[in-house]
């Protein structure tokens, strides 16, 4: 459950150690799927080296890499009267959190001890990853994150991929789409890249990067003019109709071949194949997410399915479907939130109401306007984090203003398996368990199927999970009287997992029985209860956009950053995805460093040869917008076309010397602005992809950087 693909996998345990990891066959999201991650990454977590167990309190300057170990008690009882200074100080909104995959129990940890001690400030990573969507998604009616195709892709007969590279992302996707490709279904690829799904693509539409919506609006174009959409289920079912049209009409295939890059013939011939041959699919990666036009983006492709009909049935984007019972969005329930009054104060909130605050998908914060806020003090001070489950400084973009920020605060508590280099700016390093001693239940919209990660091992030491830190932090607050609403009523895990499963009929021993159980569902959900929008219908134009003043139709908007200059003419599209690393994840393993040892930078041979860039050589990346530059190693490859550059994400050396371990110098975040420029609804920061220029390094600029590299590799 640490990926978010989540397939099933089977645990082979002998005496006290795992010794191998497989997939499992029988679960019905993955049905075998797997990947070099899957078998190695849980195994390695556990037993790496470098993890602390115990938790620990600095003892020198910030980030100077000197610790002193502490107790559990010690750790709470400091933290809490810590909090309770900054809380009399400045008041309880001046705590925030941060947090990744904030759905699964983590997240529900964070929050809800944010909560208690009475603020919203919570920061999560999904305005980097799929927030643009899961927003579309809200205000569309598809719902989830953004119409799930799961399983039902292996029925599918033209699926549609949109920046989405699934045999490097998504193992179980990519199996589904060989196995419907197999069967004769026609695929559809919108990457800038020639990825290994743009490759067996019937059509590959190489787009200008950012371009995406006018691509969708085009093709709703040709859908409506040549009466191709499902006019029965657009009748009974969608509203803004006739809006959207006009909309969509702005785009004939001319000139959106003009703004992608894409010759018009070939928007008319998919537009057709996708509007014909039923059933259809598509699969929206983060290809088109994390842009200042994420959402609309979205809303646009979204429109195509609705157009098309192609909508919770079989071989089509599914609803999300629920287990009845099962409290998987009980933040959302009164007991568990805060006065309203409180929730319309989260940071972003004035700015993005559908992004933070009580309406919200995400209801977090917009994470710029917070690093901003701990200098600025503008809407108001922020002066303590509690840093979870996420590597910040690798992850988040414009690494400096970061790093600024969390050195700024009057208090910060990291809890991780290691001293990443978020962990070591930390006051207090809190020790978290890793995957294989953790138990978690969540609903798997890819099966759909209720699914179960069981504790398969003891923690090691003294690491705890999220709930059991959040109790001990609530507890040692309540002891001072700090708590402001009593929104965790848990003693253990075990309760809250207990909590969430009470009115499903499925016991923790049950589904420990089998880790998955399967929500029997139909198809055309939307026959019974509507869609859930203020229409109950799909919303082509939507009341809620309207209503928060904006533009309620999808449009088309150029991009930013990503549009080069005379100065910096590449294209450089980042967070490519490549199969041994998650994410900021496995630098400390010999598995992945064999398969990629250094940050890569994809170039097209022609661009390196123009730049006297030779295969391997290091190069520096550079951005506009005073960022720092990145130093990258080259990777010759025709998978990126001559204008664009590529690079993964969340590069860090752990065997480098602290406290950035390489990162301020590796990693991509240096030279990725993170906004402004914002989605006008979510807020998202271009933060993908960005206009740069590429410059050989020279060997002696970079020798004496690169030497350290080479050394603490031999001592690993
Ligand atoms: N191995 C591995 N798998 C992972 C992860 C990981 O770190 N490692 N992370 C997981 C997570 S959290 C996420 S969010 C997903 C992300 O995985 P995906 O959703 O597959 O997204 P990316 O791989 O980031 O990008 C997909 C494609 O978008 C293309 N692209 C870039 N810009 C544009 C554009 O403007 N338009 C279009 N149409 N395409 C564009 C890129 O060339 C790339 O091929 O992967 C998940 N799976
Ligand atoms: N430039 C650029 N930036 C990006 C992206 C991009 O494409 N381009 N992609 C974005 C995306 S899609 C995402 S999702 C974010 C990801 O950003 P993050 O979520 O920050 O990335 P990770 O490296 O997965 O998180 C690592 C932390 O999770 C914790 N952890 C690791 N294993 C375990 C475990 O087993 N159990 C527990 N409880 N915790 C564990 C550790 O503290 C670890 O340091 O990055 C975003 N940043
Ligand atoms: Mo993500």
């Amino acid at each position: 459950s640490e990926c978010l693909v989540r397939c099933g996998s089977l645990v082979h345990v002998e005496d006290d150690r795992v010794v191998k990891i497989t997939g499992n066959p029988a679960h019905p999201g993955s049905h075998g799927a797997f990947c070099i991650k899957g078998m190695n990454g849980p195994i390695s977590n556990r037993e790496n080296p470098a993890r602390i167990t115990y938790p620990m309190r600095r003892a020198g300057q910030r980030g100077e890499g000197l610790w002193e170990r502490i107790s559990w008690d010690d750790a709470f009882e400091q933290i809490a009267e810590r909090l309770g200074e900054i809380k009399a100080a400045h008041g309880p909104l001046s705590i925030a959190g941060a947090v990744s995959n904030h759905a699964q129990s983590r997240g529900v940890a964070m929050r809800l001890l944010l909560r208690s001690l009475g603020s919203p400030n919570l920061m999560i990573s999904q305005d980097l990853c799929h927030g643009c969507r899961a927003t579309a998604a809200l205000l569309t009616g598809l719902g989830g994150v953004g119409a799930e195709t799961g399983s039902e892709l292996k029925k599918s007969r033209v699926i549609l991929v949109v920046g989405k590279s699934p045999s490097e992302s998504h193992v179980a996707d990519w199996m589904h789409i060989k196995a419907a490709k197999a069967n004769g279904a026609k695929l559809i690829v919108v990457d800038p890249r020639k990825t290994q799904i743009s490759r067996i693509a019937d059509h590959w539409l190489a787009i200008n990067t950012g371009t995406d919506a006018a691509l969708a609006l085009s093709m709703a174009h040709v859908i409506f003019s040549e009466g191709l959409l499902d006019r029965e289920f657009v009748e009974q079912w969608c509203t803004g109709t006739e809006e959207f049209r006009q909309r969509a009409a702005q785009y004939p295939p001319d000139t959106a071949a003009q703004l992608t890059g894409i010759p018009a013939e070939t928007i008319i011939a998919t537009a057709r194949l996708f509007a014909t041959v039923k059933p259809g699919a598509m699969v929206l990666g983060h290809g088109v997410d994390a842009q200042a036009n994420g959402v609309n983006t979205a809303i646009a492709f979204q429109s195509l399915l609705a157009l098309t009909g192609n909508v919770d049935r079989e071989g089509t984007n599914r609803l999300g479907k629920r287990l009845p019972g099962f409290q998987d969005n009980f933040i959302n329930h009164p007991d568990f939130s805060l006065p309203r009054e409180i929730e319309k104060k989260t940071i972003g909130a004035g700015m993005y109401p559908l992004w933070s605050g009580p309406n919200s998908w995400s209801q977090s914060c917009h994470n710029p306007a917070v690093l901003r806020a701990v200098h600025s003090n503008d809407p108001y001070p922020i002066r303590a984090m509690y840093v979870s489950g996420t590597n910040i400084v690798c992850t988040y973009p414009d690494q400096q203003s970061t790093v600024a920020a969390l050195n700024k605060l009057d208090l910060l508590v990291v809890a991780s398996d290691q001293l990443t280099p978020t962990a070591e700016l930390a006051d207090f390093f809190l020790p978290k368990t890793t995957l294989l001693e953790e138990e978690d239940v969540f609903t798997e919209a890819g099966g759909p199927c209720l699914s179960l990660t069981q504790r398969i091992l003891p923690p090691l030491g003294e690491a705890k999970t999220d709930i059991e830190i959040a109790i001990g932090l609530r507890d040692a607050l309540r002891k001072r009287g700090l708590i402001e609403f009593e929104v965790m009523p848990w003693t253990s895990h075990r309760e809250f997992i207990d909590y969430m499963l009470k009115d499903t009929k499925i016991s923790l021993d049950d589904l420990r029985a089998k880790a998955f159980h399967e929500i029997p569902y139909g198809y055309e959900d939307y026959r019974k209860n509507g869609f859930k929008t203020p229409s109950k219908k799909f919303e082509f134009s939507s009341r809620r956009l309207k209503e928060a003043g904006n533009d309620p139709l999808p449009d088309y908007q150029p991009p930013v950053y990503a549009k080069p200059t005379e100065e910096f003419d590449l294209v450089l599209l980042t967070g490519i995805r490549t199969m041994a690393y998650q994410h900021s994840r496995f630098r400390e393993t010999a598995w992945a460093r064999r398969v990629q040892d250094a940050p890569e930078l994809r170039i097209h041979p022609e661009t390196a040869t123009r730049f006297n860039i030779g295969k391997n050589d290091w190069v520096w990346v550079q951005t506009a917008k005073q960022m720092r530059r990145c130093l990258l190693k080259a990777h010759l490859t025709d998978e990126v076309p001559e204008n664009t550059v590529a690079t993964g994400m969340g590069w860090w050396y752990p065997e480098m010397s602290g406290p950035d371990r390489g990162a301020s110098v590796f990693n991509i975040g240096v030279a990725v602005p993170y906004g402004p420029t914002y989605d006008p609804v979510s807020g998202a920061a271009e933060a993908r992809n960005t206009a740069c220029k590429v410059v050989r390094a020279e060997p002696s600029e970079v020798d004496e950087l690169l030497q350290e590299v080479r050394q603490a590799k031999g001592a690993r």
